[in-house]
């Protein structure tokens, strides 16, 4: 019998935790993680083309147009083992109908936290920009102020994390990326995550993730 390939992705609003909830995800379970934010700035670091173009719009809180992230994601997904948790794509109807074109998909995760909770939670996050590791004082924080805890080198703070900038990230969202969560509803493959914390959230997570066979979801399989 051949083995079905583990496709999945997270959705929520910015700051909402998907990076904190896709890290215990691949950790647990031995998927690829592909956040489209951190490939970007990873991307505007190294100053590429695609870097260039996209640091445009997120310093200002807009998404990247389509046809740049249906491209983008569509290269990085062809590079990795094919059981994987997409962050941060799809973000509009247009790259989710892209998306399922390509791959049908086992799961999409939604995380719901209110608004309030992730405006106060955004100031105080640190990131580590080559491996996306993400801090937030308080939260998790880095073992030593400043320094990612695995190498050591130094955190900063996003550029698009300025309150005025969050704000328009917020509204973006509003309008643009609440629709992808009924096109995943529609597909009936949509399940969906309530709390003020990723550890409230967590449990219900791997709770819903360990109803599908280890065997889909395993790297040993592949
Ligand atoms: P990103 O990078 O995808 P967003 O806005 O979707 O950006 P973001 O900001 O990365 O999402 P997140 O991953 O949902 O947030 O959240 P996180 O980083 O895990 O947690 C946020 C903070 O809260 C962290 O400091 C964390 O430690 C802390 N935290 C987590 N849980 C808790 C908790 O329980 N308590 C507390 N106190 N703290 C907690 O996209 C960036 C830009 O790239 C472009 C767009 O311009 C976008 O704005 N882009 C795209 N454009 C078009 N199409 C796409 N598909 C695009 N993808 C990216
Ligand atoms: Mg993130």
């Amino acid at each position: 019998m051949a083995t079905k390939l583990f496709k999945s992705l997270i959705l929520g609003a910015p700051a909402s935790g998907k990076g904190t909830i896709s890290a215990r995800i691949v950790n647990t379970f031995n998927l690829e993680h592909v956040s489209s934010g951190d490939k970007l700035r990873q991307n505007i670091q190294n100053k590429t083309p695609i870097g260039l173009e996209a640091q445009k719009y997120i310093k200002e809180g807009k998404l990247v147009p389509d046809e740049v992230m249906i491209k983008f994601i569509s290269e990085e997904l062809n590079k990795i083992r094919p059981v994987w948790l997409l962050d941060g794509f799809p973000r509009t109807v247009a790259q989710a109908k892209a998306l399922w074109e390509i791959y049908r998909l086992d799961v999409a995760l939604n995380l719901v936290v209110p608004f309030p909770v992730i405006i106060d939670r955004v100031k105080g996050r640190w990131v580590h920009l080559p491996s996306g590791r993400v801090y937030n004082e308080g939260f998790n924080s880095p073992k030593v102020p400043g320094k990612d805890d695995v190498t050591g080198e130094p955190l900063i703070q996003r550029e698009d994390d300025k309150p005025e900038v969050v704000q328009k990230r917020l509204e973006q969202y509003d309008q643009l990326t609440r629709p992808v969560i009924e096109f995943y509803r529609d597909k009936g493959i949509l399940q969906e995550f309530s709390g003020n914390t990723s550890d409230e959230i967590w449990p219900k997570v791997l709770d819903s993730l360990a109803t599908f066979t280890p065997l889909d979801i395993s790297k040993e399989n592949i």
